[in-house]
């Protein structure tokens, strides 16, 4: 078979054929030699800043408090308020440390079914994250205020908690099927916050939602885990707060102390110290 025309290469293969053609064949593979390193560069960087930066996808349903508290943990100028609640867009957010150890938080709006379709399908298909943190808030998610109302919608808890099942069935199913995909292990916190506003039971709302406590969050909790396989999916539970502070039954210590000990639990899931 006749050997390929240099001009036929360029033609077919655009600029990096015209340029094998050109450069003749020593020059060619210095070419081909210096593209695979500038590509293995890149998929280095890409490496190191996966490992210095894991991704973690926030959850939970609309109100519970998930732009406030990775707000917090990222030291996100916060933007505090009612107006807050009903986030329409995935929320991106950065936590940085000297050390240059931090997550990449990527937040998925709880209302607003487009967007929040679309944003599940971002952080659990297309550009699988590292690990989870599902928020909760023991029914206390706020409601969304009605256009032209001010102050916060009172909403009965029993139908926030019957809302919050909900929307963890959903999260539990894209989570489970995440796990079974990918060949390395992943990792899922439930954040349980907004413990200011039920400081006296804090240690059974935190049981309640834990493996094996045989309530309706924990049963679908038992089945994710049965369904991805222990050794696939770790599972932290663990109380926290975004507020707190003089008027609070939380101190701003305290607040902080539980942030700082959510921060480090995914810090030692992500391998970094
Ligand atoms: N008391 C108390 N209120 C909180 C806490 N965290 C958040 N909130 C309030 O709860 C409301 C909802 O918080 P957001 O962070 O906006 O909720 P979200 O989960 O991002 O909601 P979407 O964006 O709709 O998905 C806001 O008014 C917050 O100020 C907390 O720890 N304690
Ligand atoms: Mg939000």
């Amino acid at each position: 078979m006749k050997p390929p025309n240099p001009k036929s290469v360029a033609g077919r293969g655009g600029d990096l054929g015209r340029l094998l053609a050109t450069t003749g064949r020593e020059g060619g593979a210095a070419v081909a030699t210096a593209i695979t390193a500038l590509a293995g560069g890149r998929q280095h960087l890409r490496r190191l800043l996966r490992e210095r930066y894991p991704t973690v996808a926030v959850t939970g349903m609309t109100g519970v408090g998930k732009t406030a508290l990775v707000d917090r943990i990222s030291r996100h100028a916060a933007t505090t308020g009612q107006a807050d609640v009903g986030s329409a867009v995935l929320e991106k957010r950065r936590r940085t440390t000297t050390s240059l150890r931090g997550f990449r938080f990527r937040v998925v709006p709880g209302e607003n079914a487009a967007t929040r379709l679309g944003a599940l399908d971002q952080v659990f298909h297309d550009e699988v994250v590292d690990g989870v943190l599902h928020v909760v808030a023991n029914g206390y998610a706020t409601g969304r205020r009605v256009a032209g109302i001010s102050g916060a919608a009172s909403i009965d808890r029993e139908v926030q908690l019957a809302r919050e099942l909900e929307d963890w069935t959903i999260t539990a199913h894209r989570i489970a099927s995440m796990a079974v995909r990918r060949a390395r292990p992943t990792w899922l916190v439930i954040a349980v916050t907004k413990v200011d506003l039920y400081p006296e039971e804090i240690e059974s709302v935190v049981r309640a939602y834990s493996p094996g406590a045989g309530t309706p969050f924990a049963v679908k909790l038992d089945e994710l885990r049965a369904l991805a396989g222990a050794a696939k999916l770790s599972v932290d539970v663990l109380p926290v707060c975004a507020e707190g502070g003089k008027h609070s039954p939380i101190s701003a210590k305290q607040r902080d102390a539980y942030v700082a000990a959510l921060e480090l639990r995914m810090a030692q899931l992500c391998g970094h110290r």
